[in-house]
């Protein structure tokens, strides 16, 4: 970790070492359109023949039953499976309260317009595979899907070298109400879940991290019109700590962090050399008990440490860094909380840890990565739904605003534009 004091110079020594890694996509577009275009072409024979190619695993049958659901799902041992339930309760407190119905807005008399929120129909959710899949990602999409309504909420995650999914997140998929699982893994289920497959059904939105690849053909799929949730980069957190922050507890902060990919990014920043000091040595001692240790270390090879003069240049620092998670280990929290104007999620005090946001406070923890939190939010129960607008006039309402349409068209040359409006005045 490398750490730069920026008291003297100002923001602008920082700018540099504020920068992601560039992940440039378009040297992969190749590649992963020629998959994407051969599933879309070829269905389910061609994600079978891409899942033996990278994955070396493609069940015959890519659909789990019930059964098998439910077989999974009862392997996952009563302590976990209650934990669980508790941050599933959590989530879906915290995200049932973003449900609103909105007024209906009368903007002249008899001109009555209003908006609805509607659940996207089909939803498709991605989980990446690895030794311990992130179930917990599945609670923070299914969850909202839930609540807004979706009707079919599509998993797809790469099975082990048995053909099975991970215990937890069938338990997981079962709890929250995935109407549909597939053991399928990487751009052919991107693929598979944007054009649909004999087995797969196409969906209107696909959510959910993976690597560069999986990233790139959402990117992809998204020109031929799905959407997507925002594309995942590496996971981040910065950290203010001023002089009551535990070394400590700020060390662990870091590290949960770093411990999730060798490209996470972690930022650390203090008006106290010796905070900074004694966080790094705990960083230092910690990182070593680590069973993910290698990767932690290599994440903090790229990872820095700022010294400001005080809150207000740590936040204006912070600010534009924008980052994905932001902790604010300070005593003054709230103050500078709200000066933040660049974050995915913010954390106050001493006492609130990134890793409870991740699994179970009820805060979603799908968020605007590598800058993105300058100008977008992570996923919500909004995510879930689009709004459309109503309106209903009375004949006084289109008499009381024809003239102006009228005035409007003609400027426009848009003649039959002013006429569907006199047209209905002058019967
Ligand atoms: N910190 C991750 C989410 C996660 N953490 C899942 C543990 N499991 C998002 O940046
Ligand atoms: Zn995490």
């Amino acid at each position: 970790m490398t750490i730069t004091d920026i008291r003297e110079t100002g923001l602008a020594a920082a700018s540099g070492l504020l920068t992601r890694p560039v992940i440039d996509v378009s040297r992969l577009e190749e590649t992963v359109g020629a998959i994407l275009s051969e599933v879309r072409s070829g269905g389910d024979d061609a994600v079978r023949k891409f899942s033996l190619q990278f994955d070396k695993v493609a069940p015959e049958r890519v659909e789990l039953t019930a059964e098998e659901i439910a077989e999974g799902a009862a392997m996952v041992d009563e302590e976990l499976k209650a934990a669980i339930r508790m941050a599933k309760e959590n989530i879906e407190a915290f995200h049932r309260r973003q449900e609103r119905s909105e007024d209906v807005v009368e903007t002249m008399p008899g001109v009555r317009c209003w908006r609805k929120s509607v659940a996207i129909e089909k939803v498709g959710l991605y989980i990446p595979g690895g030794t311990a899949p992130l179930f917990s990602t599945l609670l923070m999409l299914a969850i909202p899907a839930g609540i807004a309504g979706c009707r079919e909420i599509v998993l797809c995650s790469p099975p082990d070298a048995q053909g099975r999914l991970h215990p937890a997140l069938l338990y997981a998929a079962g709890l929250v109400g995935v109407t549909r699982v597939f053991r399928v893994g990487g751009v052919q289920a991107i693929g598979a879940m944007a054009y649909g497959t004999e087995s797969i059904p196409a969906v209107y939105k696909i959510f959910g991290p993976g690597n560069q690849y999986v990233t790139c053909a959402k990117q992809l799929v998204q020109r031929d019109g799905v959407a997507i949730d925002m594309p995942a980069g590496p996971s981040e957190v910065a950290v203010y700590a001023d002089e009551t922050a535990d070394a400590g507890s700020v060390a662990a902060d870091l590290l949960s962090q770093a411990e999730h990919g060798a490209d996470s990014q972690v930022v650390l920043v203090s008006s106290s050399v010796a905070v900074v000091e004694r966080v790094l040595s705990a960083v230092d001692e910690q990182v070593a008990l680590l069973p993910r240790a290698a990767i932690a270390r290599k994440a903090l090879t790229n990872s820095r440490a700022f010294i400001v003069r005080d809150g207000q240049q740590a936040m204006e620092l912070l600010n534009e860094y924008a980052p994905e998670h932001l902790i604010l280990a300070c005593d003054d929290a709230e103050r500078l909380a709200s000066t933040v104007v660049n974050a995915g999620s913010v954390f106050l005090g001493h006492y609130s840890p990134e890793s409870v946001g991740d699994y179970a406070s009820g805060t979603n923890h799908v968020l605007p990565t590598n800058g993105a939190a300058r100008a977008f939010s992570g996923v919500s129960l909004d995510s879930f739904v689009k709004k459309i607008t109503f309106q209903q006039l009375s004949r006084e309402g289109l008499e009381a605003i024809g003239g102006t349409v009228m005035a409007m068209a003609s400027a426009e040359g848009l003649e039959a534009h002013a006429r569907a409006v006199t047209i209905r005045i002058e019967k």
